[in-house]
């Protein structure tokens, strides 16, 4: 139900008729913010150092709202933000039902890895048909990927803090995000196999884009123009 905009439910507060966009503070925020700047749109606050959850833009019809990474698509798909950015990382764990996904927007660029101690034979293993224990934060992607391999393992779900379970004897191996590669040296881990390379997504509520294309499609196109010039 993403009619929150014409349906005034009285047990929730009147909607904001303006267009919100849902962003994640840290590099997220930090990379759509040019894109912002090219549709015209600058944040009166710097989710870094204020407390507000709800950030005003110049623009009065335009509001940024401050969520987890990973809460980023559920705002959307529910139609309490109209637009979102989003990693692949997370799109592919959410399932990304219910969404557009127009644009990748080339930002916040990263490569979900399998990663294993220095000195672990991951080859040799796979080889022997070994059953792998696999600590990761990104479940379907590495199920996906393992199975599409025909490699058997079990899969252990953290939140955080992967580089942990290998050194702990948690788990054999690890699925992660890896930008610069110096987590994974910090902690004596190797990457040894990329799953995909990962990128935030501009992210469209469904009925927001037929119900205020008008006012979503000038951002849209700008957000498209920086990104075809970057
Ligand atoms: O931090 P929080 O738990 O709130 O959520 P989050 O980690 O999902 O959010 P955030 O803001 O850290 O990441 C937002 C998005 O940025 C992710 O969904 C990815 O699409 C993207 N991104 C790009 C990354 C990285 N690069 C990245 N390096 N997300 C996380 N990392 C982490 C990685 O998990 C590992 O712990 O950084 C560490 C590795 O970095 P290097 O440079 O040492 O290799
Ligand atoms: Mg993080």
């Amino acid at each position: 139900m993403a009619m929150n905009k014409i349906v005034e439910s009285p047990t929730r507060l009147p909607a904001f008729k303006g267009v919100t966009i849902a962003l994640s503070k840290g590099r997220i925020f930090d990379d759509t913010t040019p894109l912002l700047k090219a549709a015209g749109i600058t944040p009166l606050l710097n989710p870094e150092t204020s407390r507000e959850l709800i950030l005003p833009t110049n623009q009065d019809d335009v509001r940024l709202v401050i969520v987890r990474a990973s809460d980023v698509p559920t705002y959307v798909q529910y139609g309490a933000a109209d637009l979102g950015v989003a990693g692949r990382d997370v799109l592919m764990e959410q399932g990304g039902g219910g969404l557009y996904q127009p644009l990748d927007l080339n930002i916040a660029r990263c490569k979900l890895m399998v990663a294993v101690p220095k000195g672990f034979d991951y080859e040799g293993a796979i080889r022997r048909g070994a059953r792998l224990r696999v600590a990761t934060k990104y479940t379907e992607a590495t199920r996906n990927h393992f199975a599409e391999k025909g490699v058997h393992v079990d899969l252990i779900k953290l939140y955080g803090s992967m580089e942990l379970a290998p050194l702990t004897g948690l788990a054999d191996v690890i699925v992660d995000l890896v930008s610069s590669g110096n987590t994974l040296k910090a902690n004596n881990l190797e990457a040894v196999e990329e799953i995909c390379s990962i990128s935030a997504r501009l992210i469209v509520n469904v009925a927001a884009w037929k119900l205020s294309r008008q006012r979503l499609a000038p951002i849209v196109a700008a957000f498209a123009r920086s990104v075809g010039s970057a």
